[in-house]
C-alpha cells in the first residue's frame, strides 16, 4: 500500500492539491463514513495574495478564490476516486461544499475537518477551522471515502493555538469562546456556530452584496496564515 499511497499523493500534489494526507476513521462510527474504514483528505491553498485583501470582511478576489478552491478540489475527489477504483478498491468522494447539512445544526455526519484531522493535517484552530503549519487556516478542504488499507498518517489530537486568541479578538460575530479544541472536544462547546452565521452573512450581504455566509476574518488574522503569506511576498 506504501507504494499506491505515494503515486495517489503525487498524482493529487502535480494536479494542485496543496496537502495530501491518509486517515485511519475507525475512532468514527461506521454509519457515519459509508462503512469505509479508510479516507484521503486533501487541502487546496487559498491564493496568500487574495486572503491579504480580506481585513474587515470579504472581497471579491477571496470570492474568485472560494470558488476556484471548491472546483479544483472536486475534480481531485474524481481523480482519486478513479485511482482507487482502477485498483479494485471502493471509493465515496464527499462535496467540498455545504451540501447535505442539517440547517438546525449547521452540521454533516462527517465533517472534512474531521477527516483531516485524522490525516494529520492539522489541528482544529479556536475559530473552529481547521489550520495546518504550511498554510495556516486558508486551506479548503474535502475528503474521499475509501476500503483500500491506505498507509495512514499520524492523527492531530491537540490544538497548537497555545495563548494565541487573534481569532477570538477578531470575529465581529463574537463566535469563539477563547477554549482551546482537542480531540473529542464537540465544536459547540467551544464555537457558536449561530453567531457566526448571523456575523458573516451580514458581512457577506454589506460588502459584497451576497446573502450567504461569506466573511473569512479569522482566516486572514491567524499568524499561522500570515507566515504563509509573508513567505508568498505578500504582505497583509
Ligand atoms: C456547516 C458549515 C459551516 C457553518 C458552521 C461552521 C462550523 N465550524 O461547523 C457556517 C455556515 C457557520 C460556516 C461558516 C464558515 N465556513 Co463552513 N462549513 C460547513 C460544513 C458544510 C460542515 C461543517 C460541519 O459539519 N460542522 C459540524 C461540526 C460538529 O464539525 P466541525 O466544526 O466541522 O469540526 C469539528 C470536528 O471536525 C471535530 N473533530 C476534529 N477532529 C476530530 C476527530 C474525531 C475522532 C472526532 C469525533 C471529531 C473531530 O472538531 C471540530 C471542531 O469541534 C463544512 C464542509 C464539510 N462538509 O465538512 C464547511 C467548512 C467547515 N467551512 C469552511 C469555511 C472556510 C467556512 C467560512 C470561513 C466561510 C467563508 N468562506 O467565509 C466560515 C468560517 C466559520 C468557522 N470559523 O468555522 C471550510 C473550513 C476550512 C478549514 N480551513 O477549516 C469547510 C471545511 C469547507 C471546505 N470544503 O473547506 N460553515
Ligand atoms: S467567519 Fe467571520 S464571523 Fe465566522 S468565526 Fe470567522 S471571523 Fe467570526
Ligand atoms: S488565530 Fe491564533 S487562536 Fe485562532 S486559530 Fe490561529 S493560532 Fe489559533
Amino acid at each position: 500500500m506504501d507504494e499506491i499511497c505515494g503515486k495517489l499523493k503525487k498524482s493529487l500534489l502535480d494536479k494542485g492539491a496543496s496537502l495530501v494526507g491518509f486517515a485511519d476513521l475507525n475512532e468514527v462510527p461506521a454509519d457515519v463514513r459509508d462503512s469505509m474504514r479508510f479516507a484521503v483528505s486533501m487541502a487546496v491553498a487559498l491564493d496568500a495574495a487574495a486572503i491579504s485583501t480580506i481585513r474587515d470582511g470579504p472581497t471579491d478576489p477571496y470570492y474568485v478564490e472560494y470558488r476556484k478552491a471548491n472546483a479544483l478540489l472536486t475534480g481531485l475527489g474524481k481523480l482519486a476516486c478513479s485511482m482507487i477504483e482502477g485498483l479494485g478498491y471502493k471509493a465515496i468522494p464527499k462535496k467540498p461544499t455545504h451540501a447535505g447539512i442539517d440547517p438546525k445544526t449547521q452540521s454533516t455526519v462527517l465533517p472534512h475537518k474531521t477527516v483531516a484531522t485524522r490525516a494529520g493535517l492539522g489541528w482544529i484552530g479556536k475559530c473552529a477551522l481547521l489550520v495546518t503549519e504550511e498554510y495556516g487556516s486558508a486551506v479548503r478542504i474535502s475528503t474521499v471515502l475509501t476500503d483500500a488499507p491506505l498507509e495512514t498518517s499520524i492523527p492531530v489530537d491537540d490544538s497548537a493555538c497555545g495563548d494565541c486568541a487573534l481569532c477570538v479578538e477578531s470575529c465581529p460575530g463574537k463566535a469563539p469562546s477563547g477554549k482551546n479544541w482537542e480531540v473529542g472536544l464537540h465544536r459547540d462547546s467551544f464555537f457558536d456556530v449561530f453567531a457566526c452565521e448571523r456575523a458573516a452573512r451580514e458581512r457577506a450581504v454589506t460588502k459584497l452584496d451576497f446573502d450567504d455566509t461569506f466573511c473569512g476574518i479569522c482566516i486572514s488574522v491567524c499568524p499561522w496564515t500570515i507566515k504563509y503569506i509573508k513567505r508568498k511576498g505578500s504582505s497583509r
